[in-house]
């Protein structure tokens, strides 16, 4: 029965970096998801004629957003809706079928690598038919419908059954439920040489891939495991549970002890990975060896003649401001455009659409290219396996490799997490302030050479984006200051580092950075505005 219920507004439903992202409590608030749904529904024409991709990464609350969503989508009359088998899709696999089929837009239900479960987060991924994170010009619209929406339609009824694989219809919205791993191993199969990577597994290569679990595990063991032919239990922690086993789902060094324990003893397996809980997001690890996500966008860049998808040659590639210059030293040897965005994926779509761009990444440990709109976790895994088979090298002979040629680019970012949103705006407000008069400057051996805000002047919608302040040295060293855009409450200030050298590759990045982290809490003041004598994580 179709239902138009009376609400009244949030004031808090702006998007940031990742869609919308609450503490799944906030999420659970009556009307919350809905209003937010219905504001997105609202700036939409003709929903008629519409057809969405709708998944999530299982997450505790995403069986409930789900049958909410497919209600809400009958009611607005919404043409198609085209489902993950029992509510899971990642957010890579959305991508694709979303520009496979030819759809209007994707919804990922999902707060990435943030943590699930009743007192974790929960999140809304809005994909338009570009196949990526919609702009903010969209975004926008959406945040200001939220703040005066009176009303959002419903269509009451039973739950649906998500197990079967079927196509119905329900009012005037057809229903299809899919696979939803089979089309995103097919795309994977049209990228890679999969027959080099058996033959790989087929000469006693071994590797453990981290699922957290999350949603990448059924893709991980259908690739892996049932496809290449990786031993049974290379896939870990493979099974999608509402609360990810306790788990924080974030691929890096703090978070993903399980695998640092598992690659970090001599007997380890050759190869180690790991995917965020919505499977965008990856870490890659050799035995006892970490690859710094800058590091590996620039490896992968090198290499990327080997891989038959782009053999031919790529357009260029891009980086997020923070990320490190690594892969900036790449694209000047190969001869390739290059280009540096604000962080957020979204940045990076118009590059691709445009042909600018094939490869890009991020230092958050997101990395991809234009064979969908957002980043890809089991693609990088593809790719450094790929590396491998090709050269015979280990994880850590081709970054060492790569550092000889290139040299190192030394680089940490520094988290100060849970500060009061005034202190953390504040903070960065007066450092921006201040920025003109730290030029020529010197801290200890640094001399400032700029400093500055970063902007972006997009050259295809020439949109202009403001996001996080850089100071450079005379050296190459850099300190990016840049407030996250994906918490669910409070401010993180990121404070990213970076010191480059040509000849000394085998140093600890922590005692090359240190004195660069000292000057950086000096000029930023964060200890005597944030209370705060150290970061809360390192990565
Ligand atoms: C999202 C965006 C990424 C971006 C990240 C930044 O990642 O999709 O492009 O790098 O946020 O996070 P923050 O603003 O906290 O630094 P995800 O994986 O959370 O969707």
């Amino acid at each position: 029965m179709l239902q138009t219920i009376q609400t009244t507004p949030f004031s808090d439903q702006k998007m940031g970096t990742g869609g919308l992202r609450k503490k799944t409590k906030v999420m659970m608030q009556p009307h919350y998801f809905e209003n937010f749904i219905q504001s997105i529904f609202n700036t939409i024409e003709n929903l008629n004629k519409k057809t969405f991709v709708v998944g999530g990464d299982g997450r505790f609350y995403n069986e409930i957003a789900i049958q909410k969503f497919i209600k809400m989508a009958i009611a607005n009359n919404v043409s198609k809706l085209i489902i993950g088998q029992n509510g899971l899709l990642s957010t890579p696999a959305s991508s694709n079928i979303l520009l496979k089929y030819k759809t209007d837009g994707g919804f990922v239900f999902s707060a990435s690598h943030n943590p699930g479960g009743i007192n974790g987060d929960f999140g809304v991924k809005y994909a338009n038919e570009t196949g990526g994170q919609i702009p903010t010009s969209i975004s926008d619209k959406i945040y200001a419908i939220s703040k005066t929406i009176t009303e959002f339609k419903f269509y009451e009824m039973e739950d649906i059954d998500l197990s079967q694989l079927r196509k119905f219809k329900i009012e005037n919205t057809e229903i299809e439920i899919i696979d939803s791993v089979k089309d995103y191993v097919e795309m994977m199969q049209n990228i890679f040489d999969f027959e080099a990577l058996k033959n790989l597994f087929a000469r006693g290569f071994t590797m453990k891939f981290d699922a957290f679990n999350a949603v990448t595990g059924p893709y991980a063991q259908k690739i892996f495991e049932d496809i290449l032919g990786a031993a049974k239990g290379s896939v870990i922690n493979y099974n999608p549970l509402p609360d990810f086993g306790g788990k924080h789902p974030d691929p890096n060094l703090t978070y993903a002890t399980e695998l640092l324990e598992i690659m970090n003893t001599p007997n380890s397996p050759d190869f180690g990975a790991a995917n965020d809980g919505d499977g965008d997001r990856n870490m890659i690890l050799g035995r006892n060896f970490f690859v710094s996500p800058s590091d590996s966008l620039a490896i992968l860049t090198d290499y990327h003649k080997i891989i038959p998808a782009y053999k031919n040659g790529i357009y260029g590639v891009a980086k997020s401001c923070p990320t490190s210059t690594a892969v900036e030293r790449v694209a000047k040897a190969l001869n390739l455009p290059y280009y540096e965005v604000p962080t957020g994926w979204k940045y990076f779509v118009n590059l691709m659409d445009s042909n600018r761009i094939t490869l890009c990444g991020e230092e958050s440990f997101g990395t991809g290219s234009s064979h969908i709109r957002e980043k890809d976790g089991i693609w990088a895994v593809l790719f450094w396996l790929s590396i491998i088979a090709k050269t015979g090298m280990s994880v850590e002979e081709i970054t060492r490799d790569h550092w000889k040629k290139y040299g190192r680019s030394y680089y940490l970012r520094f988290d100060f997490e849970g500060l009061e949103t005034e202190v953390a705006d504040k903070l960065m407000q007066d450092l921006e302030a201040k920025l003109p008069k730290l030029a020529g400057l010197k801290f200890d051996d640094f001399k400032v050479e700029t400093a500055h805000p970063f902007v972006y002047n997009d050259p295809v919608d020439k949109s202009s984006t403001k996001n996080g302040l850089i100071v450079k040295f005379e050296d190459g060293s850099r300190i990016v200051y840049r407030l996250s855009g994906t918490g669910s409450s409070g401010a993180t200030l990121r404070v990213y580092l970076e010191k480059y050298s040509k000849n000394r590759l085998n140093e600890a990045p922590r005692q090359m950075l240190d004195n660069l982290l000292a000057i950086a809490m000096e000029i930023a003041e964060i200890t005597q505005r944030t209370g705060k004598k150290e970061a809360d994580i390192v990565t």
